[in-house]
């Protein structure tokens, strides 16, 4: 049986924050977030590869099972593959309004305005495609299983999704489905399965997204004391 490596620790003493300076942060991030919105319609204009290269830093940071990371970001910007990549999805798509998906889901669908079209996966400057990692493969060829994949990579989406709101992009949670096309493109290895397809830029000039409100903090906050 092998040992593990005794744990090495090391001091932690984050900034802190008087109440009012914390407030005003805990408020100015709502605002920043509750500005957030899903978007279809997205322009040409080119994003600066050294910011993707921060927003993807900030989402390694999040959290995960045993500290494995289990996760690769894969950064698209070639018209090429972003083309093929469109081609596929809108296949699945295609296959997927036209039938797979209940009426129940169609119609849940409906006030978002999405159909089989990807135009997006075209005309954004830059798609990240998140990859989960349910395993690592070992220099012995053995492979050895991370843990809370799911949650992990969930995570670690979101903390992108907030890297790119708070730096003033765009951005679509989009899962075609279903996604291994994502692998077969991008030549990934076989311990990667496509997670979330993420279109970054900025708007269209004509952008436009659904009239759609968000549950109030009553709907979602149940109180336990205090
Ligand atoms: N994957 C499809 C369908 C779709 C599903 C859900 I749930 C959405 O919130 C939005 C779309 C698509 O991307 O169009």
């Amino acid at each position: 049986m092998e040992h593990a490596p005794s744990p090495k620790f090391v001091g932690y003493r984050p900034a802190r924050l008087s109440p009012a300076e914390s407030a005003t942060r805990a408020k100015d991030f709502f605002a920043l977030m509750d500005g957030r919105r899903s978007v279809r319609h997205f322009s040409n204009e080119p994003v600066a590869m050294e910011m993707i290269d921060d927003l993807i830093r900030a989402a390694s940071t999040a959290p995960s099972g045993a500290h494995k990371q289990p996760w690769t970001f894969c950064v698209v910007t070639d018209p090429a593959l972003k083309h093929a990549i469109r081609e596929a999805a809108e296949e699945e798509e295609r296959t997927s309004y036209g039938g797979r998906m209940s009426p129940e889901w169609l119609e849940d669908l409906a006030p978002l305005g999405t159909d089989w079209r990807k135009e997006f996966l075209d005309v954004a400057p830059c798609l990240i495609v998140v990859f989960k990692r349910p395993y690592e493969v070992m220099p012995d060829g053995s492979k050895r299983k991370n843990y809370y994949v799911e949650e992990s990579v969930g995570i670690a989406c979101g903390f992108l999704l907030a890297a790119a709101r708070n730096a003033g992009l765009v951005t679509l949670t989009h899962t075609p489905s279903p996604m291994n096309f994502l692998a077969r493109i991008l030549g990934r290895p076989e311990n990667e399965r496509a997670f979330l397809l993420i279109p970054v830029g900025h708007p269209a000039d004509y952008c436009e997204v659904p009239d759609l409100q968000r549950k109030t903090l009553h709907q979602v906050l149940v109180r336990y004391g205090g």
